[in-house]
């Protein structure tokens, strides 16, 4: 079989996920299919919800993508969730201490590494495997990504970047661009906050972790790789959308 994202990230590869907001199945294979390493279901800001988000898993493993998903903020019970419907890594927002990263753990892997309940049918089943030989590889195979978009996150990072099972963190530039400028701001390409997610990646690349990074534009994407990135997000489907039609609408100026 193809190596999963968990060996590809180990193995420094870089991949670009795309960015899945609206809550459409098919919109996510449509985004696996257009050359994206993977498809990034979102149920925090975008409109998924679980029902969109099982069938889209589903549909982008049908693309040949992987599939992650961001949970909602605190939401430890989804995270089990949507890694029992066959999402190959999960991202939660807002891990602003170790006792978040433990519980994003906790839900996240099998005992004895976590608490993860027992009922990867589905996932199985999209692998082609038994649920036997799923538990044999989940703990390795299925990533836990934790959010660092906060100074409390950033405070609290080596500690954090310490939880074993823990495989690595998610840059959320726009919120550290918010919350560092107390509220007055959010430009997530400002120096100070390029500053901070280089940081970030040398810090969590030297305990051994994969560092991810969402990007607001394609070069951005470039830059994070230079920084130690290899797990990228681009291209929100909305805005790809939107830019798309505001060319082809324009097409009388
Ligand atoms: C952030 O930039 O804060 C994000 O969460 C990206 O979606
Ligand atoms: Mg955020």
């Amino acid at each position: 079989s193809s190596p999963s994202l968990a060996e590809r990230l180990r193995h420094d590869e870089a991949i670009v996920t795309a960015w899945s907001s609206l809550a459409m199945p098919m919109l996510a294979e449509a985004l696996g299919r257009s050359g994206y390493g993977a498809v990034t279901l979102d149920m925090q800001h975008g409109q998924h919800d679980i029902a969109s988000v099982r069938e889209g898993i589903a549909a982008t493993r049908l693309s040949g993508a992987h599939s992650v998903v961001r949970t909602p903020v605190d939401d430890f019970a989804s995270v089990s969730r949507v890694l029992d419907f066959g999402a190959e890594a999960v991202i939660m927002p807002m891990v602003n201490s170790v006792d978040d990263a433990l519980a994003l753990v906790g839900a996240a892997k099998f005992p004895p590494m976590g608490a993860r309940s027992w009922g990867p049918h589905r996932a199985a089943m999209l692998k082609g495997e038994s649920p036997a030989a799923y538990l044999a590889g989940a703990n390795r195979e299925t990533l836990a990504l934790a959010m660092i978009e906060t100074p409390a996150a950033l405070a609290a990072l080596d500690d954090i970047l310490a939880v074993d099972g823990l495989d690595g963190v998610f840059v959320g530039p726009g919120d550290l661009s918010l919350t560092l400028s107390a509220g007055a701001e959010v430009v997530p390409g400002s120096d100070r906050v390029q500053t901070v997610a280089a940081d970030i990646a040398v810090r969590t690349r030297a305990a051994g972790k994969i560092a991810g990074i969402f990007c607001n534009a394609a070069e951005d994407a470039r830059g994070a790789q230079k920084m130690g990135f290899r797990f990228m997000a681009h291209g929100v489907d909305m805005s790809l959308l939107m830019e798309a039609a505001g060319a082809a609408s324009a097409v009388l100026d």
